[in-house]
């Protein structure tokens, strides 16, 4: 046993969602929440769910809801709670001093997990400061709730280890992380650029966290991105050239997961990582075809995708997982441009998927059959470096050229 064994303690938890109308989906949501809990190592030991026509404005649940909390927690040794929307400082307070427990969050939780992920100074940057964003508010509450345990959920974190408290402190802090972001951004922003100029299509690979995005990069280009079978396990983009059939090099860009109710905390300091897909010619959507949520979970992903304002792009959508025993046959994304079953573990479906990748590359392009003189190979070159170049035949007249090429290059050709 040595110093730390408090803060080694599993955290024992009680989840409390409220439903606010029949059939609407907290039970799922919840169900979402035990497995956030379990990735940021919490042990769920009770549920609660409350029927209330609104999240009650002051503590969250009722009174009387809030005595059986207190009674399971006593019952069960649970440690704390989680409540599956983000809490008002208020709410967050009055729970804390009502309950007598640890009170935390959805948001918190995604905090802590992000918290444990981001391997980049980008990333690291972009989770103290949503977690700085977070804790501004709720000095208090926050406070008397994370100090009930000295350590665990919600004291992770790649700024201060001590919990730093102080408004002043927090304010400059945020401050000096707006402006390295600033910067990250700005090299983010070259990259791009750099990237525009050598011509590449940008394919962004987007999805519902643990749909497979990563072992789907991995499969395709040997990537050696971490994939998991746990909640966010990639945050930091990371992206890989992919040569086609065709001979056409495209970049591929693996990033972070989507989940419902992604704290606006995150999404605005993950802005400039979520938005690798607005920069892309074409998105790759992945779902997880064997998910019972995977219609929800498709949802969140274009609603996600409408709040970062990624505008209208070519979406192929790809049910992943179809290795898996029990997969629906009425797989349909009326979104997409095109769907394609696939499985990133087996490779099932992925050369379809190249194929189908070539395709909708070549949509903006024109095709072209040519006879260019022998003076005027340059043309070829520069077919070859834009477009793509189908066939050349050397005759007597000359050259016999078949191609795609980019409208932009059209005129020259
Ligand atoms: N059976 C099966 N499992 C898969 C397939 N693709 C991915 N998985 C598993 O699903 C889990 C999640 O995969 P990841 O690639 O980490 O998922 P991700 O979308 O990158 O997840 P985050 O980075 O957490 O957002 C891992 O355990 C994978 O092994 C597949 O085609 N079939
Ligand atoms: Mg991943």
């Amino acid at each position: 046993m040595g110093m730390n064994t408090i803060e080694e303690l599993k955290e024992r938890v009680i989840l409390i969602g409220v439903s606010t109308s029949d059939g609407d989906d907290t039970e799922e949501s919840l169900k979402e929440l035990k497995e956030l809990a379990d990735t940021a190592g919490a042990e769920t030991v009770g549920t609660v769910i409350q029927n209330r026509e609104a999240v009650h404005p002051g503590t969250y649940i009722g009174k009387g809801k809030i005595e059986e909390v207190r009674a399971m927690a006593f019952g069960l040794n649970a440690t704390g709670v989680i409540c599956d929307d983000e809490l008002s400082p208020a709410q967050l307070n009055n729970l804390e001093q009502e309950l007598d427990l640890k009170v935390m969050d959805r948001t918190l939780i995604i905090l802590d997990i992000f918290a444990a992920h981001a391997r980049t100074s980008e990333g690291k940057i972009q989770v103290e400061l949503a977690q700085l964003k977070y804790r501004q508010a709720r000095l208090v509450g926050l406070r008397n709730s994370l100090s009930r345990l000295g350590g665990g959920i919600g004291t992770r974190g790649p700024g201060e280890k001590k919990l730093e408290m102080d408004r002043r402190l927090i304010k400059s802090r945020i401050a000096q992380l707006n402006r390295e972001l600033a910067e990250v951004k700005r090299h983010r922003e070259i990259t791009r650029a750099q990237r525009s100029r050598s011509h590449m299509p940008v394919a962004a690979i987007v999805g519902y966290t643990n749909a497979g995005k990563s072992t789907l990069l991995n499969r395709l280009t040997g990537a050696g991105v971490l994939e998991e079978n746990k909640l966010f396990a990639t945050l930091d983009p990371t992206t890989r050239t992919l040569t086609l059939d065709n001979g056409t090099k495209i970049l591929l860009t693996d990033t972070v997961g989507f989940i419902r109710k992604l704290p606006h905390h995150l999404v605005e300091a993950f802005k400039s990582t979520l938005e690798e897909a607005k920069y892309a010619d074409v998105i790759l959507h992945v779902v997880d075809a064997s998910n019972e949520q995977m219609e929800t979970q498709m949802y969140v992903v274009y609603d996600t995708l409408r709040r970062l304002e990624v505008g209208d792009k070519p979406i192929l959508t790809l049910f992943n997982k179809t290795d898996r025993e029990g997969i629906r046959t009425d797989l349909r994304d009326l979104k997409a441009d095109q769907t394609l079953k696939i499985s990133a573990k087996t490779g099932a479906g992925l050369s379809e998927l190249t194929d189908a990748l070539e395709e909708v590359l070549r949509r903006d392009k024109i095709y072209v059959e040519r006879l260019y003189p022998f003076d005027q190979a340059g043309i070829i070159q520069l077919i070859r470096k834009e477009g793509e170049l189908v066939s050349e035949e050397y005759t007597a007249e000359g050259i016999e050229v078949r191609a795609y090429v980019p409208r932009k290059i059209y005129e020259k050709v």
